[in-house]
């Protein structure tokens, strides 16, 4: 049996009152690894970067194991740049090698750049024009259910290369389920954590491309832009990246 553990946590209220948001993670294990897997997330909300939380909501759900699909876990590459302007210019043109337009392309990053504080989920852009495909008053579209198969054996094939950690982790699960989407031309993305300023360009083509410096440090603004192809159908996308339960696994 596997079942979906999520986790959201808050400072002074809950979410839904208007508490801080503080951190939140989500998993699908195994029904013998509910438990550690539990207690690591309550480790995480009372003992994150961004304060102690007050509030601690976690679900649990069975999944259905007929409903579940299995993609490919996108193959990390580590590009370099020197400073946010070099990342920024490195991105511009990834995305334009996975055939966004430059225009889009142009428009996703101003879409990130120009927020004063994070929103919750992600814009979803039109490659080709750059327009606004989510909700245009809403805060974007969050991506769930989603991890990984066989976490061990990609754990350890990231950990030798020196990549570890859960920001790598959580952001290779989530752009691999939107890049197993025939509708997802490419992703941009980079972290709203003011320590952490490493981002990246995802593409089922050109895969997880990392790019060092995205913004300055310091700066808790982050953000993310799906880039859809033109004639996708928006609603059925939003539903697989909200709902549709994507078990990611090495190379197949
Ligand atoms: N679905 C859609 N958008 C999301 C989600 C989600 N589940 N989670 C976060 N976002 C959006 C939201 O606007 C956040 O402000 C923004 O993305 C950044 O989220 O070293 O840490 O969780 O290779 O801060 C990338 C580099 C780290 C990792 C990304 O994103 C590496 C990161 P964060
Ligand atoms: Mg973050």
């Amino acid at each position: 049996m596997l079942y979906s553990v999520k986790m959201r946590s808050s400072a002074g209220a809950p979410h839904e009152r208007g508490g801080r948001h503080i951190s939140g993670a989500e998993r699908i294990v195994e029904g013998g690894e509910l438990e550690e897997t539990a207690a690591a997330m309550l480790r995480r909300a009372r003992t994150h970067p961004r304060g102690g939380a007050d509030f601690i909501n976690l679900k649990i759900e069975a999944v259905n194991i007929e409903r579940v699909l299995y993609k490919p876990l996108l193959p990390v590459t580590e590009l370099s740049a020197a400073g946010k302007e070099e990342g920024r210019r490195i991105a511009l043109e990834e995305l334009v090698r996975a055939g966004v337009t430059p225009r889009a392309a142009k428009a996703g990053m101003e879409k990130i750049a120009a927020l004063a504080e994070s929103i919750r989920g992600a814009f979803l852009l039109d490659s080709g024009s750059g327009e606004r495909l989510d909700d245009p008053e809403g805060s974007g579209v969050r991506v769930s259910g989603m991890d990984c198969d066989e976490a061990g054996e990609y754990l350890r094939s990231l950990e030798a290369r020196g990549l570890r950690g859960e920001h790598i982790r959580e952001a290779l699960v989530l752009a691999s389920k939107a890049a197993g989407h025939d509708g997802v031309a490419a992703e941009l993305c980079w972290s709203d954590d003011p320590g952490y300023v490493t981002g990246y360009v995802a593409s089922r083509t050109f895969g997880y491309r990392r790019i060092p410096v995205m913004k300055d440090l310091g700066d808790p603004v982050g953000g993310r832009v799906f880039f859809v192809n033109p004639g996708a159908d928006i609603a059925a996308l939003i539903e697989y990246l909200r709902r549709q339960t994507v078990l990611l696994r090495l190379g197949r």
